[in-house]
């Protein structure tokens, strides 16, 4: 940590960089596409008509921002898990000016033979898969759930405007795909569960680990019978926009890597094709989402007049 930092509550510094994204008003636009790998981040960069700030955190958060069809945006790469998330959503409110959209491009596991490896999955809502604690610790402190050893919790919704949207130009782009490589389909209406682990939460089996997990795809789809895909920051998107008190809009989008129904795997070749194809699609959906940008006037995007 290199500044003097005010307010424990929330943490800035005297230009008001927030303490983990490390960023301050002007420098992250009212669009925000985000993504956990930061070369994905870079390589959506690609697309945008022009850079006008990059920033790597200390805490390994990146932030890219500049215009795509001349609407300012931002591509934020945050890592992985609801922790960083919710250092997404908090963070990038304290500093921006009126509302935000954020569109979540993610990688995921596919629990339904509509949507194999190469697929995309826009879900209308999420919901989270949780390891419950008490029921591996020592001294439960609570009864009635200290017998479940994960927790489903129950939906949250999507932004219904701006995921018609990114369905629309994601299924655009794919149509308009014709290298021999074979991507797609768009896959929509079902909905996403973020397991608090890659591994026990999702279901994975793990000899070295006292999991207990080899029912919770089950128990997760019992009670949530259209889940489409798994992973692990999308529905904690939607939870933080659902508590935002109306001023966060948020969609979501996912490439399906691993392949949960016959248990495959994206090949790399595949990624490259699909990876950039969506990005694009995701940058124009994010620029038609009807939000008020903030005023400019000291922005890194503000547009100088020529003298
Ligand atoms: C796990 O491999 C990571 O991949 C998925 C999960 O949500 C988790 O972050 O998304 P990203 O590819 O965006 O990181
Ligand atoms: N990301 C996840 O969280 N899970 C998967 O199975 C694949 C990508």
């Amino acid at each position: 940590m290199k500044e003097t930092l005010t307010n424990a509550n929330f943490p800035q510094d005297a230009e008001g960089h927030v303490y983990h994204i490390h960023v301050k008003r002007g420098q992250v636009a009212n669009r925000i596409l985000t993504v956990g790998d930061h070369l994905r981040a870079r390589a959506i960069a690609k697309h945008l008509d022009h850079i006008d700030f990059e920033h790597s955190s200390q805490r390994g958060f990146l932030t890219i921002t500049g215009r795509y069809k001349d609407i300012p945006v931002s591509i934020m790469a945050i890592g992985m898990g609801n922790p960083m998330m919710d250092f997404l959503v908090r963070e990038t409110r304290a500093v921006v000016d009126g509302d935000i959209a954020i569109i979540r491009f993610g990688s995921c596991g596919s629990l339904t033979e509509r949507a194999p490896p190469g697929s995309v999955i826009v879900p209308k809502g999420g919901y989270c898969i949780r390891r419950n604690i008490d029921y591996f610790c020592d001294t439960p402190l609570h009864s009635g759930i200290q017998d479940m050893p994960y927790l489903i919790s129950g939906t949250f919704a999507a932004d219904p405007g701006m995921t018609e949207l990114l369905e629309q130009t994601l299924t655009k782009a794919m149509a308009e795909h014709q290298e021999d490589i074979k991507i797609g389909p768009v896959i929509g209406g079902g909905l996403n569960a973020d397991g608090c682990s890659f591994y026990s939460a999702q279901g994975r089996l793990d000899p070295q680990f006292w999991d207990d997990n080899t029912q919770v795809i089950d128990t997760a789809l019992a009670s949530h019978p259209t889940t489409d895909a798994l992973e692990m920051e999308t529905s904690m998107l939607f939870h933080l926009a659902h508590c935002s008190k109306g001023t966060v809009r948020a969609a979501g989008c996912m490439q399906v890597f691993a392949d949960r129904v016959h248990n495959g795997f994206i090949r790399p070749e595949v990624v490259a094709v699909l990876e950039p194809l969506v990005g694009k699609a995701v940058l124009d959906a994010l620029v038609l989402v009807e939000i008020e940008a903030m005023n400019e006037v000291g922005t890194v995007w503000e547009k100088k007049m020529k003298v």
